[in-house]
């Protein structure tokens, strides 16, 4: 990728200040920069002081055999306890740590003291059904309250965990339990989706078919739909942890003690299954959800609208709220159920102060229209977070002016999976926030941008995103292959992790995300990022949503080729094609004018909202299409295909 053609396409001068009243009361200010600056290992080991060690660790990092870490290798401690027990410990058991909200309509609030006992029930049933300290429990399950008890009495009792996207087809499942080898499998009979049951069980019982060492499926009951139990195999929840005790002792286990795994797909090869460990990532989770939300657990309601199959429910929903005694909401179902002003009522009804969501939920409400957020009181919102994707700058402006009132302040926080926790976000009380931008390193992480040949590039330069220091949430390896984990992330520039993101500096040294490096296009001899043409279009006001890819052209090796969805109220007509290039033309220069632009109803995405580019770049190019089991509904690709006179 070379450098002078990614810089600067776009321009974006939009500055908001932070809230005065959020600034004089935010829990972290522009100091706390300094002082990781100073000392970087110090500030860490000040942040694991958060959690309640067994064990206090006197170890920082260990980097004697990069890229390996560990991470205070030598504390103990229990993820369940710091998440659950000492809340109830420290007189917080009357506090609600979800309130539930199901699809249709059926509520329930768990206390800390009321999810410490089912935690705990649950715990002594996993270890009834044979699992042990390091085994591995594969969940698929919905977005009910027994998603995050499955996950915290796994950490209870040292299994790890691997939350497998509840929907995912029985093929994808059965290669994850077998890459775990995982023994035992926690689902339920369904969930509600789009205003009806949907089944789970069945895809478990085709998986778990191919998986011979899987003893037990533990199945909760959801949905009451027929469901078949296999004799000796299966047991319900209700019957095997609920007649448990409520007590359970938690012990601890070393810092290092695996967590999680949770497969990461990847554009092509097998999924990598991202290893995470205790202590290192429950520290960086917690500061985060801390500093980035500015989280008051005594009066705020957190609500983070992202899937537990997804690493940004595990850490923003389970670990992350929980290690931070916050009170939290939890919402099963689909935006657009029963009709689209769900989410709005949910924030009204709860008084969230706190909203997490994605960038693609956020187009979507674009899309639907002003007029359905307005129709409820959201004015208890104090931060508005945003994750998964590029924002683009108009739709951040949409978030913050018609979720936002105006006034709440915008963090575009960059992360991955093999992150485990935010790495690059404005800080909502510190940070004069850029529409587009996830701005700069949190404290105590290090990120650049580099060109081809590694070398780090000046403000204003465009290259590669890479991270140049351990920090304590990072992924440890990947599960069962060591020789992929160094490969993959630490092969591409000597000593420093490569994230796979291209990204861009400003003037005052910002980083800009510009989607992942397999999406950059080259047009004509220069790199173009696919985000910055979807944010030029999304400018558009005719435009809520738009995926663009460069396509085998003759002439300029690629064509850019753009696939929008129009906003509610517009509809095609013969001229909104050449209006759409010119505008595109006009924003970044000719040479990012897309040479087709084909209006869709729907996009290609993942589960997480992603929109899967590769898919549109085989119809663009009329090949046969690539893997789609990843994909959220894959009658989408039809549809577009259908769009296509060209496409076979
Ligand atoms: C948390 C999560 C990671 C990839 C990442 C990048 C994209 C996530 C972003 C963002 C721009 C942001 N991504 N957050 N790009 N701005 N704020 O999404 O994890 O599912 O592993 O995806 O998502 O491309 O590399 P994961």
């Amino acid at each position: 990728m070379s450098n002078e053609s990614l810089a600067n396409l776009l321009k974006e001068e939009r500055r908001f200040a932070p809230p005065a009243e959020l600034a004089a009361h935010a829990n972290v200010t522009a100091e706390a920069y300094e002082r990781a600056a100073a000392d970087r290992l110090g500030f860490w080991a000040e942040q694991a002081r958060r959690l309640t060690w067994a064990e206090e660790p006197t170890e920082i990092l260990d980097w004697s055999n990069p890229p390996f870490a560990k991470w205070f290798a030598d504390g103990r401690l229990n993820v369940a306890y710091n998440c659950v027990d000492r809340h109830v410990e420290a007189g917080h058991g009357d506090r609600v740590a979800i309130h539930f909200e199901g699809e249709p309509g059926d509520t329930r609030s768990l206390t800390y003291a009321e999810l410490k006992d089912e935690v705990s029930r649950a715990a002594n049933a996993l270890t009834e059904l044979g699992v042990r300290t390091g085994d591995r429990v594969a969940i698929y399950l919905p977005m009910i309250p027994e998603a995050a008890v499955a996950m915290l009495a796994c950490a209870r009792i040292g299994a790890a965990h691997s939350v497998v996207f509840g929907g995912f087809s029985a093929e994808a499942v059965a290669s994850r339990i077998q890459d775990a080898d995982a023994k035992l499998v926690i689902t339920a009979d369904g969930g509600h989706r789009r205003g009806k049951p949907s089944a789970l069980k069945p895809a478990i019982d085709e998986a778990v078919a191919r998986c011979p060492q899987v003893e037990h499926v533990l199945v909760v009951r959801r949905t009451g739909q027929d469901t078949a139990m296999a004799e000796g195999r299966d047991v319900w929840w209700h019957d095997a942890v609920d007649r448990q005790p409520a007590e359970h002792t938690p012990e601890a286990f070393g810092a290092e003690h695996p967590l999680f795994i949770l497969y990461t797909s990847g554009t092509t090869g097998k999924p990598k299954g991202i290893l995470h460990t205790s202590g290192g990532y429950l520290t960086q989770a917690a500061y985060t959800h801390h500093a980035v939300f500015d989280l008051k657990p005594e009066t705020d309601v957190y609500w983070c609208t992202a899937d537990i199959g997804w690493v940004t429910g595990h850490s923003y929903i389970v670990y992350g709220p929980l290690a931070n005694g916050a009170t939290q909401v939890m919402y099963e179902g689909t935006p657009e159920t029963p009709h689209q002003g769900r989410f709005w009522e949910i924030v009204q009804k709860y008084g969230v102060t706190i909203l997490y969501t994605a960038p693609t939920a956020i187009r979507t409400f674009m899309k639907w229209g002003d007029d359905i957020p307005a129709k409820s009181d959201l004015s208890s919102l104090r931060v508005l977070g945003s994750v998964g994707e590029p924002i683009n700058p108009e739709a951040w402006i949409w978030y913050r002016e018609h979720i936002g009132g105006g006034t709440t302040p915008v963090v575009d926080t960059w992360w991955q999976t093999e992150t485990g926790a935010m790495m690059i976000s404005p800080l909502p009380g510190a940070t004069e926030t850029k529409p587009g931008s996830a701005q700069r390193a949190l404290p105590g992480i290090a990120a650049t941008v580099v060109d081809d040949d590694g070398r780090e590039v000046p403000d204003g330069g465009g290259g590669y995103l890479v991270l140049t220091e351990p920090w304590p949430s990072m992924l440890r390896t990947i599960w069962g292959d060591d020789q992929r984990f160094v490969d993959t992330y630490w092969s591409r520039f000597e000593g420093r992790y490569f994230a796979g993101d291209g990204a861009k500096k400003d003037d005052d040294g910002d980083i800009w995300l510009l989607g992942r490096v397999d999406d950059v296009m080259l047009v004509s001899g220069h790199n173009i990022s696919t985000t910055e043409v979807e944010s030029a279009l999304v400018s558009h006001p005719k435009v809520a949503e738009a995926a663009v890819v460069g396509a085998a052209d003759e002439t300029t090796g690629q064509a850019i080729v753009a696939f929008v969805i129009l906003r509610g109220t517009a509809h095609e007509d013969e001229n909104l094609v050449a209006e759409l290039r010119n505008h595109v033309g006009a924003t970044l220069g000719p040479i990012a004018k897309p040479k087709r632009v084909l209006p869709v109803a729907e996009l290609p995405k993942t589960r997480s909202g992603k929109i899967m580019r590769r898919l549109l770049r085989d119809v663009a190019e009329n090949r046969r299409l690539g893997d789609v089991t990843t994909l959220t509904d894959s009658s989408v690709m039809d549809l577009i295909q259908s769009k296509l006179p060209t496409a076979a």
